[in-house]
Parts: structure tokens; C-alpha cells; sequence
């Protein structure tokens, strides 16, 4: 657990979310500003800052939120219309919380290419 990183508090259950399924490894919920009628959150209770910061040792944990977002899909709806799941790295590309996490978006129709 990183200090003052807000998603490891989440994970830690010190700050509340509306969790949608969890593992040993991960953490799914609700995003606070949605983008779409479906936005969850996918994070490793891991701390890893961005996707830079991810070696092969975190291979297979990387792969399992990608099933983790497949089975949020189903589970919510979206998979058979479609969904996006969308890893920003950096300030680029949008990343404002500094604690890996994969969006899964639904619900709606979806733009290429993303702004
Ligand atoms: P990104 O911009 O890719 O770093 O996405 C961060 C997302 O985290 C953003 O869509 C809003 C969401 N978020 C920020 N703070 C909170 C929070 O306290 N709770 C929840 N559920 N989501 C949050």
C-alpha cells in the first residue's frame, strides 16, 4: 500500500466505494464521475503507480483484470452491444490517479478515435 494514494485506500476498504466484485487481486467499482451509463473501475490492490511501472512479474495479474472486465461486462449488461476498457497512462493521456486502473465503459455508443 502506497501512502496518500487514494485507489489503495479503496482497496483497503479506508474509503468507501460502490464495489461491484472483488478478488484476492483486484478490485472492481463504480467510477465517481461516470462517462458512460456503465463505468467501473478495475484496480490491482497492488500498488503500481502507471503502466511504465509494470514488469513481467505483473504478467499475469495484467491479464486477469482484462477476464475481470470481461466478466463485469457480462454481469452488467454491455457485453453482446459492446464496451470499452481503456488503461491511461500519464497525464497525456489523461491519467489523473497515479494507481493502475482499467476503465470499463458501457452502455452507450462509442467514438473513435477517443479524444
Ligand atoms: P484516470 O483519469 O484514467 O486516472 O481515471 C481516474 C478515474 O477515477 C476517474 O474517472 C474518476 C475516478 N475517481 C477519482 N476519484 C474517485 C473516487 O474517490 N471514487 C471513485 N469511485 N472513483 C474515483
Amino acid at each position: 500500500m502506497a501512502d496518500d494514494c487514494l485507489f489503495c485506500k479503496i482497496a483497503a476498504g479506508d474509503v468507501s466505494a460502490d464495489t461491484v466484485r472483488e478478488s484476492e487481486e483486484w478490485i472492481a467499482f463504480r467510477d465517481i464521475n461516470p462517462q458512460a451509463p456503465t463505468h467501473i473501475l478495475v484496480i490491482p490492490r497492488q500498488h503500481i503507480a502507471t503502466l511504465n511501472e509494470a514488469g513481467p512479474g505483473e504478467a499475469e495479474m495484467l491479464g486477469r483484470l482484462l477476464l475481470a472486465a470481461k466478466e463485469i461486462a457480462a454481469e452488467e449488461g454491455i457485453a453482446e452491444e459492446g464496451y470499452r476498457t481503456v488503461l491511461n497512462c500519464n497525464p497525456g493521456a489523461g491519467q489523473s490517479v497515479f494507481h493502475i486502473h482499467l476503465h470499463v465503459l458501457g452502455g452507450r455508443a462509442m467514438g473513435w478515435p477517443p479524444g
